[in-house]
């Protein structure tokens, strides 16, 4: 398939290994150290190079992984995680598109390299969008084995690995260099989908000028976003883990199934574990159910005075293998409770719950779409004092420990793939479905066994009105389906209820609109209308839950106008209002919640309609609130009182600036 797609990269330039996607196989457990197993995090100072050339094919021509980066030419500290766009004072850094380089050693402690019964993996948290990763070894003597082609992934926002024991088993080590190379290209046919301009008039645009264009609105950051890591485990191991949870009165019911790898004949034993560390059920081999009495269930944040209850699967592996017996231990997070879809409502643990939370991005000033442990911690704090209970992980999949302080506090989350931006029908040929299917299964791998992940969202807003589009989301809606019967499936449409061809396939609608902002401009008084007829066309059409999955006005920090402007605070608290009239009545029918658009300010391309990017945050970008999120935020208190289910008489309130004062 990548062969298919060389086309793509003519002109950027791929070296194709020629290794392509294969079917997804074995598991992405996250990475955590246990008896059994390290890890080593390669984050920090990077080299780096881009590559400026014409073609953008220099590095794979001369072999830059051959030797020490800084031996080909200049390079630059680049800080891993992070974007590499916005850390430089070079502009043509910023708007760069082909390959770039990152390169590091590693020193490995001598038992990785020395015992052979270690495997060695090697994990990339998400490389943006396409990477090559070559790895070279130095020994005792100084002498260098070769570039190794060790992976090659396609997409950004998901992790991929590579298992180099051979490679740093195969005598005395004294380094391991691990070199990357990372194309930002999209095509009508990546996820998401973009286009390259070219400009041939060279009366206008000097010889060999394009440009990346998208149909997406946020900026096209690229690099190593994620943490880069070496892990190890035994050579026998626990590949994979799969937990669903059901709920029986007040049994809590555990199914796992467990994969393993590197042995025939081994012996299994799982512990559930509680908060305070004690057993409360446990079970042997390598699928089963284990019974919880008096549960405690995993409940969202604000709707229980214990929400997101956490046990601990502690899974214990014995395997035989010719040299004797090995153990393996992984500890995996679980909550227990269910999910369910009515014709009216969304229901957890049985009861109706409503979102009101946010969309999000991975955005921050200098570091981009990189990860960064002060931002997320500050976001989750913010959610909580807004009394947010979920958002959507618009565009793309977030950082795994996005997903799981998301489990820990309780913050439901709308799963979305990458698949954004998808306006043309070659991006619903077969090719992009194939692709796209591919990215649920590494999405749904990734992010299963995630109590906070109660949907997936296969897409944002695209063009689902056009001929492909029932084949296209039939299928995709399908295999999500078929892969995790467990959670209910969407992608997240702005096209009319009488056009669309995709809606007939999900569980749950997610509409989009921007009432009096991209159309009715100023004019406040026609939400309501436009709003509610929405609402009720896509009811009687299709009698499902529905959510209204964004909603925002631009607004300029500190512009302020009343009677209200566009732009200004004001407008944008105003534009809230008149929706929220509208979701008062149609929750109590059919509505089961609101995202506004968006969290916070963020980046996106240069153009007329966005002053330094879109400023739809209701936080700045520095994570300051305007005057919405006042607004906001006295309504989601209140929401979440209606929606407390616990029998205990004291209710959530919204006192002081703690998140935590119920
Ligand atoms: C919606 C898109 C979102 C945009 C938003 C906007 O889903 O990605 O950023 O519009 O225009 O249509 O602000």
């Amino acid at each position: 398939m990548l062969r298919e797609r060389a086309g793509v990269w003519a002109v950027l330039g791929p070296l194709l290994w020629g290794c392509g996607l294969a079917l997804l196989q074995g598991g992405m457990l996250y990475p955590r150290e246990s008896r059994s197993r390290e890890r080593k995090e390669l984050d920090g100072l990077w080299s780096f190079r881009a590559d400026f050339s014409d073609n953008r094919r220099q590095g794979f021509e001369q072999q830059w992984y051959r030797a020490p980066l800084r031996e080909s030419g200049p390079t630059l500290d680049m800080p891993v995680p992070s974007s590499f766009n916005d850390v430089g004072q070079d502009g043509r850094l910023r708007s760069f598109v082909g390959w770039v380089w990152y390169e590091r050693e590693a020193t490995l402690p001598q038992r990785w390299t020395q015992d052979l019964g270690t495997r060695v993996v090697l994990r990339i948290g998400s490389a943006h969008y396409y990477a090559i990763v070559v790895s070279a070894t130095s020994r005792a003597s100084g002498w260098w084995v070769n570039g190794v082609h060790v992976a090659e992934h396609e997409g950004g926002h998901l992790p991929f690995e590579a298992d180099i024991s051979k490679l740093v088993q195969s005598g005395p080590l004294s380094f391991c260099r691990i070199t990357i190379a990372i194309n930002n290209t999209l095509s009508p046919y990546t996820l998401p989908p973009g286009t390259i301009l070219y400009q041939t008039d060279t009366s206008k645009y000097p010889k060999g000028y394009f440009v990346q264009n998208t149909n997406f609105d946020f900026f096209n950051y690229a690099g190593l976003h994620r943490s880069v890591l070496l892990y190890t485990t035994p050579i026998s191991y626990i590949d994979d883990i799969t937990i669903t949870t059901d709920v029986d009165r007040d049994i809590g019911l555990v199914n796992y199934q467990i994969f393993i790898q590197g042995s025939e004949h081994f012996q299994l034993e799982v512990f559930l574990l509680d908060e305070d560390g004690r057993a409360v059920a446990q079970g042997t081999g390598g699928q089963g159910q284990l019974q919880v009495p008096r549960a405690h269930l995993w409940w969202p944040y604000l709707m229980h005075e214990h929400p997101a209850y956490l046990y601990s699967l502690e899974v214990r592996l014995t395997a035989q293998t010719a040299d004797g017996p090995v153990s393996d231990f992984y500890t995996l997070p679980v909550g227990i409770r269910t999910v369910a879809v009515t014709e009216s409502q969304f229901l957890i643990n049985g009861k109706p719950f409503y979102f009101h939370g946010v969309n999000k991005h991975e955005d921050a000033d200098i570091r981009g779409k990189g990860f960064d442990w002060p931002l997320l911690v500050k976001d989750f704090n913010l959610l909580r004092w807004l009394g947010a209970n979920a958002f959507r992980t618009s565009h793309y999949p977030y950082a795994e420990e996005v997903m799981q302080l998301c489990d820990r506090y309780g913050i439901v989350v709308i799963d979305e793939s990458p698949g954004v931006g998808i306006a043309l029908a070659q991006s619903l040929s077969n090719m992009s479905l194939q692709h796209h299917l591919e990215v649920m299964e590494e999405m749904v791998r990734r992010d299963k066994n995630h109590p906070a992940v109660v949907m997936w969202s296969v897409a944002n807003e695209p063009a689902s009105s056009l001929k492909p589009a029932g084949y296209y989301f039939k299928t995709l809606i399908a295999h999500t389906k078929a892969l995790d019967p467990s959670r209910p499936v969407t992608f997240v449409t702005k096209s009319s209820y009488e056009a669309d061809l995709g809606v007939p396939y999900v569980d749950v609608i997610c509409v989009n609109s921007y009432y009096s902002w991209y159309h009715d401009y100023g004019h406040m008084e026609v939400i309501q209308l436009q709003l509610a007829t929405q609402f009720e066309n896509w009811y009687r059409t299709y009698q499902k839950p529905i959510i209204q999955s964004e909603y925002g006005a631009e607004t300029i920090a500190g512009f302020h106008q009343d009677p209200p402007l566009m732009f200004s605070e004001e407008y944008q608290k105003g534009l809230l209002e008149q929706y929220h009239l509208v979701l008062d009545q149609k929750r109590k029918e059919y509505v089961v919640g609101e995202l506004i658009w968006n969290f916070a300010d963020f980046m996106t391309d240069q153009s007329p309609q966005r002053a330094i990017g879109n400023r739809k945050g209701i936080f700045t970008r520095q994570r300051q609130p305007k005057s919405a999120a006042f607004l906001l935020r006295e309504r989601y208190w209140k929401l979440a009182n209606e929606t407390w289910h616990h029998q205990s008489a004291v209710k959530p309130q919204c006192v002081g600036n703690s998140p935590f004062t119920f």
